[in-house]
């Protein structure tokens, strides 16, 4: 049989086909290549063994996940305070393996002002942006929407709301199970394993843990800038071919960002991402 593979502890798969779930285990080659959450597999539904993995469209690292066709940046007003950083590393991230990116703004009833800021920054660039209140369920009919017909996984730092938002989306409290979630040491319910949930058929919404860093070292620190959606337009007037819009004299990009075309907050988060990408080039060797 083929299904898609919508969780997985240790060595077990757990996978939905023609809407059944089964639990599969793996072989040792397909083992070791490693099973991700939303894989789509054959196997064999008597002896619950996965036998071979249809080739993915595309695979993120870290959440472990494959076969999306969106990711949704969650950030929250406040507590924890948005991270635009780990946003833009995402928001290039996407840029890098071709699939869209939605931002949602969640806790918008813990400070309005910086709500304003982040999505004055954003929309500008023409990013989607969705503001929501997981917790008085305030922008889940448009969250819905945003989800028809995509296979989408919910990213962002730990405590943001992405499994509030979840809950709220199917009605219930759907990412409680213990298999998926544990107290952490404060008591609170925390995320600890990625999961595929079905909506529809082919829409599939997917909960992370929350991780502190994104990884995008597959990217090489020369091509971050062309990831930066609204820099693109400006790199043909850069002076030379290979300027790296850093301290350049005739710079495309910087004399955007003197004129106001581009933000700060992102042209800085270019130069960090940019450092530590180089930085990372550096000592691999
Ligand atoms: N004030 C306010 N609190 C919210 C909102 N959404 C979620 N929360 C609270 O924020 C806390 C964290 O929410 P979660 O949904 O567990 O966050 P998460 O992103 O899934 O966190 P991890 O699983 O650790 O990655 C919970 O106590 C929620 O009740 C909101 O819109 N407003
Ligand atoms: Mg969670
Ligand atoms: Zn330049």
């Amino acid at each position: 049989m083929k299904g898609r593979v919508i969780g997985n502890i240790s060595n077990l798969y757990y996978i939905e086909a023609d809407g059944k779930k089964y639990e599969c285990n793996a072989r040792g080659k397909l083992k070791e290549d490693g099973i991700v959450v939303g894989d789509i597999v054959n196997f064999n539904e008597n002896e619950n063994i996965i036998e071979k993995i249809e080739k993915r469209i595309n695979y993120i690292k870290r959440p472990k996940i494959s076969n999306i066709t969106q990711i949704i940046c969650v950030l929250s007003a406040k507590h924890p305070k948005p991270d635009l950083l780990m946003l833009d590393k995402q928001l290039a991230y996407a840029e890098y393996i071709g699939v869209k990116s939605v931002i949602i703004i969640n806790k918008i009833d813990l400070d309005k002002k910086r709500v304003e800021e982040i999505k004055k920054i954003y929309k500008d660039i023409g990013y989607e942006i969705l503001e929501t209140n997981a917790k008085e369920k305030i922008g889940l009919e448009k969250l819905n929407k945003i989800l028809k017909n995509n296979i989408s996984v919910f990213a962002g730092n730990s405590g943001v709301g992405k499994s509030t938002l979840l809950n709220g989306i199917f009605g219930k409290e759907i990412t409680k199970s213990g298999l998926i979630s544990n107290k952490n040491k404060r008591g609170k319910n925390t995320t600890t394993n990625v999961s595929l949930y079905k909506i529809a058929e082919n829409e599939y919404v997917a909960d992370t843990p929350g991780f502190s860093t994104f990884d995008i070292l597959e990217i090489s620190s020369n091509d971050i800038a062309k990831y930066f959606k609204e820099f693109k337009q400006y790199m043909p007037n850069c002076e030379y071919a290979d300027c790296r819009h850093i301290k350049e004299e005739k710079c495309g990009i910087r004399k955007a960002l003197q004129e106001g075309k581009i933000s700060e907050s992102r042209y800085l988060n270019f130069l960090k991402i940019y450092e530590d990408l180089k930085d990372k080039e550096e000592h691999r060797w």
